[in-house]
């Protein structure tokens, strides 16, 4: 988040770096093929990994030094667990802006559309390390395997791939420190209303994606909120075996209260929310600055193309 981060000295001294991740599919012709049913239906994939449009770019680090990532998964539908090499993470930031303290996180989840800020100290033997992306079951196979008749399952990301890598390359005379302190996330207030917002498939010849059992229709309100309210929504992911699912709210960030009933272990501010299979997350709105409608979607690209995604209107 630019701003207020910006004017901690630690992080202003730290070297900043933007991963813009996405993954691509190609043919034997090198074009980018058509997906099948079941690639839309599980959310397209590609083999390859890009950051910033290149395969396994090299970022320095300086021995002593603090390099900032500010990481944005860009993918259709791919989710990615970070992990860089005898490096642990320290969070900064989420979607909707820093949090309070640095967070310290072996591995780093981001499904598609969420964002996050991280620093690497330069602490570790100066030498090669690599930024990993591990294995992650977004989960939804044993419910689709019911209808393949062929067997042909999408691929599984199975394989722990390279992203990146981090070359140790000069010597800093006085090593940075880690910020102790950032920015506080404030409390917000006590709820006015509480939502439910189902998110659930059907599946056969015409595979939909649905909350509260609807598909989108842009002539329908789904829910209409009061400006200068807050209110709870669960967002919960009701079919047995499915897959998960990024909520995605514009306009609006919001802070999760708890996940299948255990608070987080740090407050946020987010505009995308990754919902397991099985799992009510319940988050909190305050709507604040604007009036007028918005939508809310599932963030795998091909979900919110076949229906997962609901218009809000804030009234005044
Ligand atoms: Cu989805």
């Amino acid at each position: 988040m630019r701003g207020a981060l910006d004017e901690i000295p630690e992080i202003r001294a730290a070297k900043e770096e933007f991963l813009f991740l996405k993954d691509f599919a190609l043919d034997a012709n090198g074009k980018i093929p058509s997906p099948n049913h079941m690639d839309v239906m599980r959310g397209r994939e590609g083999a390859i990994l890009t950051v910033n449009g290149q395969v396994n770019p090299t970022f320095s680090l300086a021995s002593g030094g603090l390099l900032r990532f500010r990481i944005i998964n860009a993918s259709t539908s791919r989710f990615y667990r970070l992990s860089l090499e005898d490096h642990p993470f320290y969070l900064i930031a989420t979607d909707g802006g820093a949090i309070a303290e640095p967070v310290e996180l072996k591995e780093l989840l981001l499904s598609p559309g969420e964002r996050a800020e991280v620093l690497i100290r330069g602490d570790r033997t100066p030498k090669q390390y690599r930024l990993l992306n591990l294995p992650y079951d977004r989960g939804g196979l044993a419910m689709m395997g019911g209808m393949m008749m062929d067997n042909s399952l999408p691929q599984q990301s199975t394989e722990t791939q390279v992203l990146a890598t981090i070359t140790y390359k000069t010597t800093l005379s006085k090593p940075l420190l880690l910020p102790q302190k950032l920015i506080p996330v404030e409390v917000l207030p006590q709820p006015i209303k509480t939502r439910r917002i189902e998110m659930s498939m059907t599946m056969g010849m015409q595979t939909k994606f649905l909350f509260n059992g609807k598909t989108f229709d842009m002539n329908r309100v789904d829910a209409a909120v009061k400006l200068g309210s807050t209110e709870d929504w669960e967002i919960a992911n009701v079919d047995p075996d499915g897959m998960e699912h990024p909520f995605h709210l514009h306009i609006n960030p919001f802070q999760v209260i708890d996940r299948n009933g255990k608070p987080d272990p740090y407050q946020s501010w987010k505009d995308t929310l990754r919902v397991g299979g099985k799992e009510t997350v319940r988050i909190r709105i305050p709507f604040r600055d604007f009036v007028g409608k918005t939508v809310y979607h599932c963030h795998i690209l091909d979900h919110e193309d076949l229906g997962m995604m609901g218009i809000l209107d804030m009234q005044a």
